[in-house]
């Protein structure tokens, strides 16, 4: 016999004694796209307590479609390593570039995530920032279906010692930040906005963005491109990947 209440209460217990073991982290992550979750794969494996937010059900972002939804993406030879780590198989193309089923990566991205002892909460977007003696120490966040109905629900927060924006194009985090909080580490203080299709140049300097864009918050993938004025590149995925880990690397030097 199946009780549908003890469904219930088993549903209701697991995920108050989950949630409450992230109140406070280490490092908080918004955005589960192949950046954020990279950052958090390899920052947990270094034993930091690490929470990511996902506004959508599915975490992976931008990967699952591939380019143009030709479910394939390409890395290059610098980044191939981070996805072989994770038995994603490769396809040497041509000239160093190595093609991979988008489905394949995105799934064992998110697998080695968890694996790595990283959580993940899907359907909860962060909606602001936590600001202490100026500097970010955490995100406020609410449920996405709160947000896509447009109810008024106020949010609850969670406390980290360091937080990454990893939200994509959008650069959500550092979007609240410039509005609400003052200055970003950038030439004009402000978003200096994405810039058009380059991947040689945009792949090259997702890496160089990827830094701390205000005290307590670093700026990871997409969203470091969008902050720094720097191009977008497609479906070539290293640089989001490689961001991703100069992310984690520059925050456990911090953390120590
Ligand atoms: O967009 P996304 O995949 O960002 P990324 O990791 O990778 C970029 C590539 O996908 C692609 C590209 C590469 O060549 O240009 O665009 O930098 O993943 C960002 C994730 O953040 C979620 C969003 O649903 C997506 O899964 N997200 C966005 N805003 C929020 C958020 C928010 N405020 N709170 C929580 N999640």
């Amino acid at each position: 016999m199946i009780d549908d209440i003890i469904v219930t209460k088993k549903i209701f217990e697991r995920f108050s004694k989950d949630f409450s073991n992230y109140f406070e982290v280490d490092v908080a992550v918004a955005g589960a796209g192949p950046a954020g979750m990279i950052a958090a794969k390899y920052l947990a494996k270094h034993d930091k307590k690490v929470v990511v937010f996902e506004r959508k059900l599915s975490p992976g972002g931008g990967m699952w479609g591939g380019g143009m939804t030709f479910p394939i993406i390409i890395v290059q030879e610098e980044s191939k390593k981070i996805l072989e780590e994770i038995n994603v198989k490769l396809d040497k193309a041509e000239e160093g570039y190595y093609s991979a089923d988008s489905v394949e990566a995105c799934s064992k991205i998110c697998t080695a995530t968890i694996d790595a002892g990283a959580k993940i909460f899907n359907a909860i977007s962060v909606e602001d920032v936590l600001i202490r003696n100026n500097k970010i120490n955490g995100f406020v966040i609410n449920w996405s279906a709160v947000e896509i109905a447009g109810l008024h629900v106020d949010p609850l927060s969670i406390r980290a010692k360091y937080c990454i924006d990893a939200t994509g194009h959008a650069a959500e985090v550092c979007k609240i930040v410039q509005k609400k909080v003052g200055r970003l580490n950038t030439p004009s203080g402000k978003i200096e906005e994405e810039k058009s299709m380059c991947a040689e140049i945009g792949e090259k300097t997702v890496v160089e963005n990827t830094r701390e864009v205000y005290p307590g918050l670093f700026v990871a993938g997409m969203a470091a491109n969008a902050v720094y004025g720097a191009p977008r590149m497609g479906p070539i995925f290293g640089g989001m990947l490689l961001s991703g880990k100069k992310a984690a690397e520059e925050i456990l030097k911090r953390l120590g």
